[in-house]
């Protein structure tokens, strides 16, 4: 008499010992295969007498099911498993980390404000030059009337070096070279970095930019200076520039002014900007001397010409509302991409 719960047994044990899906298949045909132990048993229900054909159909029926439970369940478990180890293998990804930005590259308040003021001189007709860095002592002041020893000197405190050359302290180092490339008449603006061994403070760098302009021809007045000034100014501000001029002392023009711009941000009324004044002093200016001219190889008798010195990192600074100079030539990229235009 066959043995069906021996066989139960047997089957449970084995499938214990069961770990891959390769396995259990095998283990699929050992007993529900064609050939398989459960379904010999079947097949030998021909030779069962008829009175034990119901319990042992029964039998047979129920150690099928188990089986095949068996298998399913086992089965389930290998999906499971399999599906947990591909989580668990592949890279997490953590959802809270910040993605990297790319940040994008803009141009230096300086630049932006530089190329503004250029492209509103070149629309009047002006020419833009540019000046060296590295300057000559007779460039930088006796070519602008600053002979050696003149106590204007100390207003500019320089950087001289080994081989007696200077590090420009002003724009207006220029102005001989220029009279001289072009003679007169001449119009020309030529923006560069000076070198002053300062003091930092907010408003105070020893690096920092100026933009010089002269203009020089026959029966050229301090109208047309005032004109020119408050043209480019309005440009730059976007509305209406008052100017008003002080008297205002540099060697190389004469009479020499400061100019001063009605505050653009409270319209003159007074703000933290103005200091409450209404007006900012914003450009060195005058007519330029005539032994300024002479020494450019032009004839002052023939000839006038205004010149000015716009303190250009103090524009910027007003423009793009930076409180703080030495930010400029932080390179802090955060600082100054929070720069905003007034
Ligand atoms: C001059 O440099 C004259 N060459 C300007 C000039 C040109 C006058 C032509 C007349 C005719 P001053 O030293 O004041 O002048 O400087 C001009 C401007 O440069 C100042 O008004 C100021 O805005 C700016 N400046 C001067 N020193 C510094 C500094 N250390 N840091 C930032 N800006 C400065």
């Amino acid at each position: 008499m066959v043995d069906i719960q021996k066989i139960l047994i047997e089957a449970q044990e084995q499938l214990k010992n069961i770990n891959s899906s390769e396995e259990l298949s095998s283990f699929y045909q050992l007993y529900l295969g064609k050939s398989g132990k459960v379904t010999d048993l079947m097949k030998l229900m021909k030779e069962i007498p008829n009175e034990e054909k119901k319990n042992f159909g029964l039998a047979v029926n129920n150690l099928k099911q188990s089986i095949s439970t068996a298998i399913e369940e086992k089965e389930k478990y290998f999906i499971k498993k399999k599906i947990e180890d591909s989580i668990n293998n592949t890279k997490q990804v953590d959802l809270t980390i910040p993605s990297c930005k790319k940040l994008k590259g803009s141009l230096h308040p300086i630049t932006i404000v530089q190329q503004k003021v250029i492209d509103i001189f070149l629309s009047m007709g002006f020419t833009v030059e540019d000046g060296n860095e590295i300057e000559t002592e007779y460039n930088n002041f006796e070519a602008v009337n600053v002979p050696k020893n003149h106590p204007a000197r100390d207003m500019q405190d320089t950087f001289y070096l080994d081989n007696g050359q200077v590090l420009k302290t002003h724009t207006s180092a220029a102005q001989n070279r220029i009279m001289k490339k072009y003679g007169a008449p001449l119009k020309a603006i030529f923006p560069g970095r000076c070198f002053r061994n300062e003091e930092l403070d907010a408003s105070h760098e020893n690096t920092f930019f100026q933009i010089e302009g002269m203009m020089i021809d026959k029966n050229v007045s301090i109208s047309n200076l005032i004109y020119f000034m408050k043209k480019m100014l309005t440009q730059v501000f976007g509305k209406e520039i008052d100017v008003r001029l002080r008297p205002g002392f540099f060697p190389f023009v004469e009479p020499g002014f400061e100019l001063d711009i009605s505050c653009p941000y409270c319209n003159g009324k007074g703000c933290r900007v103005c200091k409450h004044g209404g007006w900012i002093e914003l450009c060195p200016c005058g007519m330029i001397h005539p032994n300024v001219l002479k020494m450019g190889g032009i004839d002052p008798d023939e000839y006038q010409g205004f010149a000015f010195g716009l303190g250009f990192s103090r524009l910027a600074m007003m423009t793009y509302d930076i409180t703080e100079i030495r930010l400029l030539n932080s390179g802090n990229i955060t600082a100054l991409s929070q720069a905003k235009v007034k």
